[in-house]
């Protein structure tokens, strides 16, 4: 027997994939729908009237009036969990200090590493729940999350301890992503060898703990080179982890063809993606994760999307929430810039942050898509369409989010 049926959908995003192509705009749309409930997952998805045969004298019928339902939105890259806030690097990257120099210096990720050493488990949960309550009242319903600001066997572990708690004390799923290769901490600066052989040393036992089902690494100038990124990488798929990489962030340096060599699930930021990147991305089935609000709070230029969807590379959006380059956790602000200076249409941009963000956290068969068998991640928009959700910008425009078929949130 079903429980819940939406219906007078105004228009609804499945995000079913029309073809097997890689176009970025080949998800389907509907009008005028509705969408079939029972517990936790979708059984029905269609157009015009509901049909009568899924009427029950318990099912609850939710009258939508025309609005906007899509997926539960993923945010699909996110720093979730850390210490403290760096308000006083803004103040400088404002009169132009760049952020690998501020990271050079001991702040940036060192920064926030001793605000994360020194906090405890239930100080880390407190200050992650109010991220969470956020992201899910504007729409998102499964965020990944990654470690990097322990940097150290016991501060690593605090952190993904955080994670597995924080999954059991709010509706928010999340993905975490052993990210021990952020930075070298500066007690190894003089013996980054040692840092390398350390981290290594941590994948086993992350993985029998069952703390983390990602690796990632910062593969950037001056902090892990392509060399240090594949030793790293290959070690953590030996030891059973799915690959990511922050590749092309700030200096290019082949991080990119190392993702489609390793056969890495994604690789993140492509800022400065080049012509060779763009090939190796196109020719393999990796995830191209972008965080355009990273570009805007940088102020630095943006991903070459458009190049890149020409190319067919599969696109992701994600907020990159952290407390140096993105300190926001509005995945709809993401979207709007998606939009703007990333120039993706509506369709591209609302496939980046569902089946698309799905894939980069491989939920794709669970999530990221309202079809028959999913399970029923579902949020409702107070507008009448994609482009005006995309064009009335810097406002919230959830009215109330799903989550197993349950009501979690609502305005
Ligand atoms: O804390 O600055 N890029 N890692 C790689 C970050 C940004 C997070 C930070
Ligand atoms: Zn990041």
């Amino acid at each position: 027997m079903v429980d819940l049926i939406l219906f007078n959908i105004g228009q609804l995003v499945t995000s079913k994939e029309l073809d097997s192509s890689k176009k970025m705009d080949n998800i389907e749309v509907l009008e005028n729908a509705y969408i079939v409930i029972e517990k936790d997952k979708i059984v029905a998805v269609g157009t015009g009237e509901v049909p009568k045969e899924y009427f029950n004298p318990q099912v609850e019928m939710v009258d939508l009036s025309g609005k906007l339902v899509t997926p539960g939105l993923i945010d699909s890259h996110t720093h979730l969990v850390h210490g403290g806030s760096r308000e006083n690097e803004f103040a400088m990257k404002i009169e132009g200090v760049p952020y690998l120099e501020i990271l050079a210096k001991g702040g940036g990720i060192l920064s926030s590493l001793k605000a994360t050493r020194n906090a405890s488990h239930k100080e880390l949960i407190d200050k992650t729940l109010r991220s969470l309550k956020y992201m899910l009242e504007l729409g998102v319903t499964t965020v990944e999350a990654k470690s990097g600001y322990g940097l150290d066997f016991e501060n690593e572990i605090k952190q993904m301890e955080v994670v597995k708690i924080l999954e059991h004390l709010q509706p928010v799923s999340l993905v975490s992503t052993f990210m021990g290769a952020h930075a070298v901490p500066v007690e190894y600066k003089e013996n980054r060898e040692a840092y390398i052989q350390l981290v290594i040393d941590m994948l086993p036992e992350v993985r029998k703990r069952n703390l983390a089902e990602f690796c990632d690494i910062f593969c950037e100038d001056k902090v892990f080179s392509v060399e240090e990124s594949r030793r790293i990488l290959t070690a953590a798929k030996e030891n059973g982890f799915k690959l990511k990489i922050h590749a092309d962030e700030i200096v290019s340096l082949g991080g990119v063809e190392l993702a489609a060599e390793l056969g890495a699930v994604s690789a993140e930021h492509l800022m400065k993606i080049t012509d060779s990147g763009i090939n190796a991305l196109a020719n393999s089935s990796v995830i191209a994760d972008l965080l355009p609000a990273t570009s805007f709070n940088l102020m630095e230029h943006y991903a070459p999307a458009r190049k890149m969807i020409e190319a067919g590379i599969q696109i992701a959006l994600s907020t990159d929430y952290n407390p140096g380059s993105c300190p926001s956790e509005n995945l709809q602000f993401v979207m709007q810039i998606g939009a703007a200076h990333l120039k993706m249409t509506p369709k591209e941009v609302f496939k980046a942050v569902t089946i698309n963000a799905a894939k980069a956290i491989d939920r794709h068969h669970e999530i990221g898509s309202i079809e028959v068998g999913k399970k029923a991640d579902i949020s409702v928009f107070d507008a009448p369409n994609m482009s005006y959700f995309l064009y009335h910008f810097g406002v919230n425009h959830t009215n109330r989010v799903y989550k197993n078929g349950k009501l979690v949130f609502k305005r």
